[in-house]
């Protein structure tokens, strides 16, 4: 008994090693899972620059700096959410069928936030400001191809 469960886990691992990263979730609710909660926290830290960059709240170089940062490490996590066969949530099927197309989205979304944090390090504001402003137009043209609702 002990044997078949051990050769049993052994096989799992087995798969899941054999498969990319991108493919190691359990069942489709946790790839949408993953991918909105990835796309919530960049929301929420790309909204606390924006926040700055539109005056609604004082500008604040460190904290620019912090979420700009993080902005650029979040921004690379939503893409493995979106494995084969994962199908659902806001996601449109079309991101399956044109795949080249929304690896390019993705990938200047990720140069985009790079810049983003580049800007933020250097403090100016007015840089900040337009760079926040190529960002939010990546994540926009993005999401009027590719999410519904
Ligand atoms: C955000 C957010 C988005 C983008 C988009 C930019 O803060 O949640 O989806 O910015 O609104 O146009």
């Amino acid at each position: 008994m002990t044997i078949r469960l051990a050769s049993l886990v052994l096989a799992a691992a087995g798969t899941f090693a054999a498969l990319p990263a991108s493919a190691q979730f359990a069942k489709t609710e946790d790839a949408i899972h993953y991918r909105q909660s990835a796309m919530f926290l960049q929301s929420q830290h790309f909204g606390r620059i924006a926040a700055m960059a539109n005056g609604r709240v004082p500008f604040d170089a460190a904290a620019a700096q912090a979420n700009a940062d993080l902005v650029a490490t979040i921004s690379k996590l939503p893409w493995a959410g979106f494995a084969p066969g994962t199908e659902g949530g806001k996601a449109k099927p079309e991101i399956w069928k044109e795949q080249a197309k929304f690896k390019e989205l993705s990938d200047k979304l990720q140069a985009e936030t790079e810049k983003l944090a580049s800007a933020a390090k250097g403090g100016n504001l007015d840089a900040i400001k337009a760079q926040v402003a190529q960002t939010g137009d990546t994540c926009k043209a993005c999401h009027d191809t590719f999410r519904s609702r």
